[in-house]
């Protein structure tokens, strides 16, 4: 079984995951980590933070040079911002600094009146998105081994506001080579240019926008996955995994939020053609009741708009219980771009997880033996 912790504050010392389960005898690129690091903090839309961090991992544990030995990987990204916070970390708060006024739409409510540390800043600092960054760590180890698999996972942004780009395919290398050089994760410039607009037109109002990331998975073979029970449904682990991170309000496998197809046209036609399955088309998405089915797996998740906005909006303080408008703290404009990077990976985890779960394996060679053993056996079928 594969599975991890994460602690970290946003501008605390660091952050910090425990990776437990991942077989040993796996070769791991640091700086392949690091990349993915970057990745996440490119994007048009990111505020003054990114300018402060230069996110790189260091492991402390599970490796003996750069080889896994099978004991639990322990992941640490230091926040450079920290510097900047020493002093507020290490001592109790004063009355005078804690915050009272909540940001409708963060966890400042909720993280106020169930921890009852009596300062929003301590749910601010766990709820931040700044925890996608050991998330990310986290699946671009996962990505390294489910690589070696031929298992390979890439995005590209869908919306943003109101402007959407076309679907196109991202395992197409000129295209994709596109969409990883563009600031917007968008192959068309005409659309690049409209996002970027709304982006900034955001930024001079105070405000923040939201959209759609496309992520799809090529190579998982059928049969990932279980339909014999609730919680062993590939579908629904992803979902948790992606709902988990933050402004994440929705997700739809392959066609899942088109109510404007019947049926006949929904479900994906099968052919045999020389001896091999051809689907029609991928409106499942990948997966069938709950199980992979040998097809791209197609997601679409839907990120809200931020919620720390400068403009004012109607907000209340807790303390005083007065009506008032709401306090700004610093945030980004736009985090779509950027989530689609964070998904990809949230996506490896819990591909490899589910991997792992129907080929237990201790060590690297072994698993990798028993998933070509599998597609052998699926090609002669
Ligand atoms: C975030 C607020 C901003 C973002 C942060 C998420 O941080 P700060 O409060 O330091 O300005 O930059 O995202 C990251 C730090 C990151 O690495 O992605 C929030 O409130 O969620």
């Amino acid at each position: 079984m594969l599975r991890f912790l994460d602690g970290g504050e946003s501008h605390g010392k660091a952050l910090v995951a425990i990776l437990e389960g991942f077989p040993s005898n796996f070769h791991i690129d640091v700086e392949e980590i690091n990349k993915e690091l970057q990745r996440r903090q490119q994007g048009y839309g990111r505020g003054k933070r990114m300018s402060i961090e230069k996110d790189q991992v260091e492991i402390w544990s599970g490796l003996r040079g750069d080889k896994t030995t099978g004991a639990p990987i322990t992941m640490i990204i230091k926040n450079k911002d920290y510097e900047n916070w020493k002093d507020f970390f290490n001592r109790e708060a004063k009355e005078e600094e804690k915050i009272k006024i909540i940001r409708p739409g963060h966890g400042d409510l909720v993280g106020f009146y169930k921890y009852k540390t009596g300062d929003i800043r301590d749910a601010i600092e766990r709820t931040s998105a700044r925890n996608t960054a050991i998330r990310t760590a986290i699946g671009a180890l996962c990505k390294q081994l489910l690589k070696s698999l031929d298992i390979d996972i890439r995005s590209m942004t869908k919306s943003v506001g109101a402007v959407y780009e076309n679907k196109v395919n991202l395992f197409n290398e000129d295209i994709y080579t596109i969409i990883q050089n563009s600031d917007i994760r968008c192959y068309n410039k005409p659309i690049e240019e409209k996002i970027k607009a709304a982006i900034d037109k955001c930024k001079l109002e105070g405000d923040t926008i939201g959209g759609s990331v496309f992520i799809s998975i090529k190579g998982v073979p059928l049969g990932i996955g279980s339909y014999t029970q609730w919680d062993r449904k590939l579908d629904a682990i992803i979902s948790m995994g992606i709902m988990s991170v933050q402004a994440v309000k929705a997700i739809a496998f392959g066609e899942g939020f088109n109510s404007n197809i019947q049926g006949s046209e929904f479900n994906d036609e099968a052919y045999f053609k020389n001896n091999e399955i051809i689907r029609g088309t991928n409106h499942a998405g990948g997966i069938e009741a709950g199980v992979s089915n040998g097809e791209n797996i197609d997601i679409t998740a839907f990120i809200k708009p931020i919620p720390s906005v400068k403009k004012g909006i109607a907000s209340i303080n807790l303390a005083s219980k007065e009506n008032v408008i709401s306090r700004y703290e610093r945030s980004d404009v736009c985090a779509v771009i950027p989530a689609a990077v964070v998904i990809e990976n949230v996506c490896a985890f819990h591909i490899l997880s589910e991997i792992l779960n129907k080929f237990p394996s201790d060590e690297y060679n072994e698993l990798k033996r028993n998933f070509y053993d599998y597609k052998a056996y699926l090609k002669k079928m």
